[in-house]
This record gives C-alpha cells, sequence and structure tokens, in this order.
C-alpha cells in the first residue's frame, strides 16, 4: 500500500471512529420506534455548565432583603427602604460559613417580589441607595461576590420576574426594564455562575399582570455570562418539584421536551439548546419510558433541590428555635444530592445582617456527620469480579471520570465485592458516568453468608449520584446486581458507608 492510500484509510477510519458529539437534547424523528427514542435518551449528556453545577453537589440561598426588615415572607412592594439597615453586614460570614459546611456555591436574592434592589440600580430608586445603609452607598451583590472570589465559592443571583413595585411591570417597558437589571448584574460583578428565575407571576402595582419575555432575558444571560446555568424558569436546571428537601425515588436527568425550537436547533452547532420549561414538574415520574415513548424531543434538564434551613425563606427570630438539627440536613442530603439532584439550602441572613449562631451550630454539625460517614470507603480494597464487566478496578478509585461498564449489547451485570474481611455498613452510595448518559433503571445489592443471596437494598435510578440508607449488614461477601439499563451500565464509584451509632 503506497503511503499516500495508508495515510488516507487511516484518516478515514479516525473519522469513523471519531465519536460524533454528543448533545443535551435530541428531536425525536417520525421514523424513531420505542427503541431508538430509548438508545436517543441513553446518549444525551449535560451541557459543560450542567456538568460543572452538577458536581458541586451542594448549593446555597441566601434570602435577603427588605422582608428581612419586615419580618414578611413576601413584601408587597410599598416597602419604605428606610427600615433597610443591616449594620453589621458581613458578606465575608456568610460565604465563609457556607463553604465551612461544604457548599460550592451561593445564590443572593438580588430582588424578591417586592421589587427593592440590593445594587444601587440605575432603573429604579427602590433599591439600597434609598436606604440609611452606609449611607446609600452600600451594594450587597458586591460584597457577596467579592466575598465569593475571596473563598473561591461560585456566585449566583435569583432576580425574581415578578415585580411588585416597579410602575411599569404588566406591559412591554418592564421586559426592557428586566434586560437592563439584568445587563447591571451580569456585566458588574465579574464572573456570574447560576441566574435563578422564579416561576411567580403575580399583579403589580398597577392590577397587571406581566407576559414575561425569557427568550429575550436566556439569549442576554448566554451572551453576557456564557458558562451560567439558567434555573428554575430556564433551560438547564429543574426545579425538582417541592420545597421540602426530599426528592423523586426514580429520577430521569433526561425527559420530554415538547417545545424545542426545531428552527433553532437547526442550525445550532452548540451542545445545548435553550428552551422554556413547560408541562409536569410534580408527578412521581417525569422520564421512564412511559414518559419519553411518545415524546417530540428529549432533553438533559436535571433536578435541583431547593429547601430553608428554616420554615421559611426569610429570617425571623421567632424560627431561630425551628433550625433544621444536623441529622435532618444529614436526611435531606441522602434524599436530594443522593436522589440525583443539587441541593440548594437557603440560608437566610438576619436583620443585622449576619448569618445567626443557630444555623451556623447546624451547619457546622451536619459537616461534621457527612465527614465523619464519608471519610471511609469500607468497600476500598476489595476484590472485584464481574463476568461480563470492563474496567472493574475503577470502581473504587475514587476517580469519578473512569468507569465501569460492559460491552454496548449487554444491558444488565453482575458485580461482585470480596471485602477486606468483614465489614458493617448501612450506607451505599453510586454514582453513574453522566459525561456518557444516565442509564440504569434498577439495581439490587445482595450479601451472601453461606449459599444464599439476600438482598441489601435495591433502587431504580443512579444518575450523578445515588445513596441509600438501610439497616446495618455485617458481611465480606456482596453484589450489585444491575437489572436493567437503556444501554451498556457506567458506574464511576461504588462506596459503603457506615453511620455513627
Ligand atoms: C418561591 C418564592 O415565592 C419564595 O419566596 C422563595 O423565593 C422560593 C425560593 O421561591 O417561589
Amino acid at each position: 500500500m503506497s503511503k499516500k492510500l495508508l495515510t488516507s484509510v487511516c484518516l478515514c477510519f479516525l473519522l469513523i471512529g471519531a465519536k460524533a458529539q454528543q448533545k443535551n437534547y435530541a428531536i425525536i424523528q417520525p421514523a424513531d420506534n420505542e427503541k431508538s427514542i430509548i438508545q436517543k435518551a441513553a446518549t444525551i449528556v449535560p451541557s459543560p455548565r450542567q456538568m460543572r453545577w452538577q458536581q458541586l453537589e451542594l448549593t446555597a440561598f441566601f434570602h435577603f432583603g427588605i422582608n428581612t426588615f419586615t419580618n414578611n415572607e413576601w413584601g408587597n412592594g410599598k416597602e419604605d427602604p428606610s427600615i433597610f439597615n443591616p449594620v453589621k453586614l458581613d458578606a465575608n460570614q456568610w460565604v465563609r460559613v457556607a463553604k465551612e459546611a461544604g457548599i460550592k456555591q451561593v445564590i443572593l436574592t438580588a430582588k424578591h417580589h417586592d421589587g427593592f434592589c440590593l445594587w444601587p440600580t440605575k432603573t429604579t430608586q427602590h433599591s439600597v441607595k434609598s436606604s440609611p445603609w452606609k449611607q446609600g452607598n452600600g451594594d450587597v451583590v458586591k460584597e457577596v461576590s467579592e466575598a465569593c472570589k475571596k473563598y473561591k465559592v461560585g456566585f449566583g443571583i435569583y432576580l425574581s420576574p415578578w415585580d411588585r413595585n416597579a410602575s411599569v411591570y404588566g406591559s412591554e417597558a418592564y421586559n426592557d426594564f428586566f434586560v437592563n437589571q439584568l445587563t447591571e448584574l451580569l456585566t458588574s460583578y465579574g464572573r456570574v455562575d447560576e441566574v435563578w428565575f422564579d416561576g411567580a407571576n403575580g399583579e403589580g402595582p398597577n392590577g397587571k399582570k406581566q407576559v414575561y419575555d425569557f427568550e429575550r432575558w436566556y439569549k442576554l444571560i448566554r451572551q453576557l455570562q456564557p458558562t451560567a446555568t439558567i434555573a428554575i424558569m430556564g433551560p438547564d436546571v429543574r426545579w425538582v418539584g417541592t420545597e421540602s428537601g426530599y426528592g423523586r425515588e426514580t429520577e430521569w436527568s433526561v425527559v420530554p421536551a415538547n417545545n424545542l425550537n426545531l428552527a433553532a436547533i437547526a442550525g445550532n452547532s452548540q451542545q445545548a439548546i435553550n428552551f422554556k420549561p413547560q408541562g409536569d414538574m410534580m408527578g412521581d415520574d417525569l422520564g421512564s419510558r412511559e414518559k419519553i415513548k411518545n415524546a417530540k424531543g428529549l432533553v438533559w434538564y436535571p433536578a435541583e433541590t431547593d429547601v430553608s434551613i428554616r420554615p421559611g425563606w426569610f429570617y425571623h427570630p421567632e424560627e431561630d428555635d425551628k433550625v433544621k438539627t444536623p441529622e435532618k440536613l444529614l436526611d435531606i442530603y441522602y434524599n436530594s444530592v443522593g436522589k440525583n439532584s443539587v441541593l440548594l439550602i437557603n440560608i437566610p441572613p438576619d436583620k443585622d445582617g449576619l448569618i445567626n449562631a443557630a444555623d451556623v451550630i447546624s451547619l457546622q454539625g451536619w459537616k461534621k456527620l457527612r465527614d465523619k460517614i464519608f471519610m471511609t470507603n469500607l468497600a476500598k480494597g476489595a476484590i472485584v469480579h464481574s463476568v461480563n464487566g470492563l474496567n472493574k478496578n475503577t470502581l473504587l478509585d475514587g476517580n469519578y471520570a473512569s468507569f465501569f461498564t460492559t460491552a454496548k449489547r449487554d444491558t444488565t451485570t453482575f458485580i461482585e465485592f470480596i471485602l477486606k474481611g468483614n465489614q458493617t455498613f448501612d450506607v451505599l452510595m453510586l454514582q453513574e458516568n453522566i459525561a456518557v448518559g444516565q442509564r440504569i433503571e434498577k439495581f439490587t445489592l445482595e450479601y451472601n453468608e453461606g449459599v444464599e443471596w439476600k438482598k441489601i437494598t435495591e433502587g431504580t435510578t443512579v444518575g450523578y449520584k445515588r445513596i441509600l440508607k438501610f439497616d446495618s449488614v455485617t458481611t465480606r461477601k456482596l453484589r450489585l446486581r444491575i437489572e436493567s439499563s437503556r444501554l451498556n451500565p457506567t458506574i464511576s464509584e461504588f462506596g459503603l458507608y457506615k453511620q455513627p451509632n
């Protein structure tokens, strides 16, 4: 074979072998059948910004504003800015407390439904500029964003579309007003990692409701802060459907999206697509085979679980003794992060502008508990067998990127573990490698003390992380059965842990 021919043959193989770039969406064509739809679902992947966000695991909200001073949850927009005076405000304390609890990103309510802005905006007088705090020269957004830079914590903003103060609310001019507010926030404070839009759409001061121009806002965010995730009323992150801190047993990150803009997709060389969320966010099942089989489009749209550390979103002194305990927060962690979701825990600063001691103590206790439990993977050092498994030694290597899998045609597998002597454990942690898609539909963990295999626990979806808690078991021999998967299953990490007694 001539050198030239050899080169072109090699090039050809390279091109055939090169994997098409995986995207965070798929269009279902008329020729697709149930099998090909499942296959498509199993190869949809998070966009880079969604992947970064998912790996944060723990994020926090700071609900702070005029409501902190009126002791309300929702303001009416008529509050006098002169009541806003957080004399001891210390954003470094907020971010430090969050960071010490293991939180990787925080989101500040730059404007809640009352319309009061925590930064000196040019769009309205209803802001910190009109308050006595720092003689009207303060800027909470700046202080929090700088603290985030100092502590290397991600920074996000909550900007309420519903505005009960803005006189233009209820007219097209409000969409311009909102664009100006977003532009200020996305251009004056450095990198913004998340923009959080709430769905509330009530009446404004003139009794009118607003038609929000979400598409325009998404475009602006993509242009000004292309790495920021747009959450809830946005295309990157989905509301889990409750505010309890407890996610779903079966949590698929790929869900139907029937309103994908085909024209935008046709010219889209990007890995991700913008779309306005629609449809059910609260059902028990959003992405099973049954749910996706008639979809027109599919999209990677992962769940975020938001919950407050207190009964309310804003600080109320009468709730100081109702702060969630470390044990309750641990249970929430298992049921949010441990159910293929990111946790967004709200920690509301008080009237002084500080996070209250009750919250600090609880967060510290929670972190201590997690550290204790997850410090030692009791499966480490185990001998791993799997008849049809590939890369089985990556299961315990602590590296998310390397992963166990099977040949493409195999959608079930057994993985056997012979532990280093008898171990007692009551927590299982599994991670699927979502960089190639979410696939596992059913798994069981079993142990063997003689001839018979006995069930320890079982689950449906795994996704980025699955944690299951069960009555403690002592054994040396156990196996994980993947009983059903949409394509060859992957597992990045396998962990066994013991809660303190
Ligand atoms: C809700 C708002 O109405 C609450 O006040 C809070 O901000 C929560 C996170 O979202 O819809």
